[in-house]
């Protein structure tokens, strides 16, 4: 039998209150600090890095040197699902990703899962490296992005600020959309599957994109295909704890909560206290949710939110992480300065 282990993050994901949160931070590796954008430039572009296993895991270790993180998250890209299935992604400095829009059924003819798992293979390499060197008690991370949200960039071809292409699709064809989902979906399992198999025992699925969609868009495009992973995942490998995160759900997160099996729920900034803890703390652990932009500022106000998150979630399962992931101008001793907080916490 799998030994229970008593990591911080584990111990709070299995709903134990601890004497205080563990902590991570969406986006912990990146362009904020200065040893990654030194990483970076010996790449020969960002996808390079991510499936380059020793370049991957030498940043996903860097803020582990500086902070006392109780995780690690592997680092990839929720982009690499479509470029492993065969849509051609690219990213472009000062512009973010680019793809090959697929906008209607005919444009899946493209797509395929029988490169999938050979294409991210290096992404396993970087996880089994990681978990033979990590510190004993840091969790390893693994994730990818729901098929929603990545959905949203298969179809738009970059990031929006509305997600209009894949919603008009949604509406527009609902069951050629469901083809892209369920070929995402499945993909999905397959990738997170093997990143279990090779040392993750987390797994968080992002889902950035999952506000502004009405109840029948959400159960469809947002619950449906998450509490199929989910399920897949449970059977496959029982014992990892999956956090969901669906930014921007609002009060459908307690149908998500409810409906998708998921362990954890990770809360965007904009999530009120009080409200998560009588509707999601209640039946399971939250993750989150200070505002990333307090740790750009620093000072009183970084010190006063962490407080109250700390003090509103303390009595329930919570894991301390962002509302939202760390951004590039964030300067890392204000990073050093909230770890510093929430490790020194006592909850009474
Ligand atoms: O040039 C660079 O160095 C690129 C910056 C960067 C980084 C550091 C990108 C491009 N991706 C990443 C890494 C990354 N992305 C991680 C690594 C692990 C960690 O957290 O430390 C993770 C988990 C992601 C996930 C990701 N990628 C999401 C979901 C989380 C979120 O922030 O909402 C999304 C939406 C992406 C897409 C993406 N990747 C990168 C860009 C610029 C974008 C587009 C974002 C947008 O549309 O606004």
């Amino acid at each position: 039998m799998a030994q229970v282990s008593d990591k911080r993050l584990l111990r709070a994901l299995r709903g134990e209150v601890l004497d205080r949160p563990p902590i991570w931070l969406m986006r912990q590796a990146g362009r904020y600090l200065p040893e990654y954008r030194e990483t970076r430039a010996k790449a020969k572009g960002f996808l390079d890095l991510c499936y380059s296993p020793n370049l991957a895991a030498e940043v996903t270790h860097q803020p582990l040197r500086r902070f006392a993180f109780d995780a690690a998250i592997l680092f990839a890209d929720i982009l690499l699902v479509p470029d492993a299935l065969g849509q051609g992604v690219a990213f472009k400095e000062g512009e973010g990703p680019v793809l090959g829009a697929i906008t209607d059924e005919a444009g899946l003819t493209a797509l395929s899962l029988a490169n999938v798992e050979a294409h991210l293979a290096p992404v396993f390499e970087t996880v089994a490296k990681l978990s033979a060197t990590l510190p004993n008690d840091v969790a390893l991370i693994g994730f990818a992005g729901s098929p929603w949200t990545v959905a949203t960039y298969m179809v738009g071809g970059r990031g929006s600020p509305d997600q209009r292409a894949a919603r008009v699709w949604a509406y527009r064809d609902p069951d050629g959309f469901a083809k892209l989902i369920d070929l995402v979906t499945e993909a999905t399992v397959l990738y997170l599957q093997q990143q279990i198999d090779a040392g993750a025992e987390v797994i968080q699925l992002f889902d950035s994109w999952a506000a502004q969609l009405p109840d029948h868009e959400f159960d469809c495009w947002v619950i449906a295909p998450t509490a199929k992973i989910v399920a897949g995942l449970n059977e496959s490998h029982p014992d990892v704890p999956i956090i969901g995160f669906p930014r921007g759900a609002g009060a459908a997160g307690v149908r998500y909560a409810a409906e998708t099996g998921v362990t954890a729920i990770g809360l965007d900034t904009g999530t009120p206290i009080a409200w998560a803890r009588e509707n999601l703390q209640n039946r399971l652990p939250v993750q989150g949710n200070l505002d990333p932009l307090t740790l750009v500022a620093g000072g009183t106000a970084l010190e006063g939110e962490a407080r109250r998150i700390l003090t509103g979630f303390g009595n329930g399962p919570h894991i301390f992480n962002l509302g939202h992931g760390i951004v590039p101008e964030t300067p890392p001793e204000n990073v050093a300065r909230l770890v510093d907080i929430v490790t020194s916490w006592k909850n009474s």
